[in-house]
């Protein structure tokens, strides 16, 4: 989507340290963090939130994804969380599904943080 800043991140239009990319995903830092270590895994194209007719492939390089941060930094030793914001009761604030990797301290099990 030509106005979506997700799509430009992922897509190499606006200039943004990548943690991680392959073909169908892309990963890199919240530009506001929650948490010491806290990563948004994006599918380069786009798709509007998770129930947006994601293909099993993108979802499975997501995880993929997931993966290979998580070990990067460490904290799937330690623990870390998953989440993704859908509609506007949870808050989705950009409309090209992402998922949150967090962690890096210890989370509250009763929050969202995200
Ligand atoms: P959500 O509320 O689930 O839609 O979260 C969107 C997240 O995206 C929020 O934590 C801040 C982050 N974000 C928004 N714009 C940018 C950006 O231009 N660059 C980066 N790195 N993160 C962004």
């Amino acid at each position: 989507m030509s106005d979506c800043i997700f799509c430009k991140i992922a897509n190499g239009e606006i200039p943004t340290e990548l943690v991680y990319q392959d073909d169908l995903v892309a990963a890199f830092k919240d530009a506001n963090p929650l948490t010491p270590v806290h990563i948004l895994v994006v599918p380069k194209k786009h798709y509007e939130n998770v129930v947006d007719g994601v293909p099993a492939e993108v979802l499975a390089a997501m995880v993929h994804a997931i993966d290979v941060v998580t070990k990067e930094t460490g904290i799937d030793k330690t623990g870390f969380r998953c989440i993704t914001n859908t509609g506007d009761d949870a808050g989705q604030s950009v409309h090209h599904f992402h998922i949150h990797v967090m962690g890096g301290r210890k989370l509250d099990p009763n929050a969202g943080e995200g």
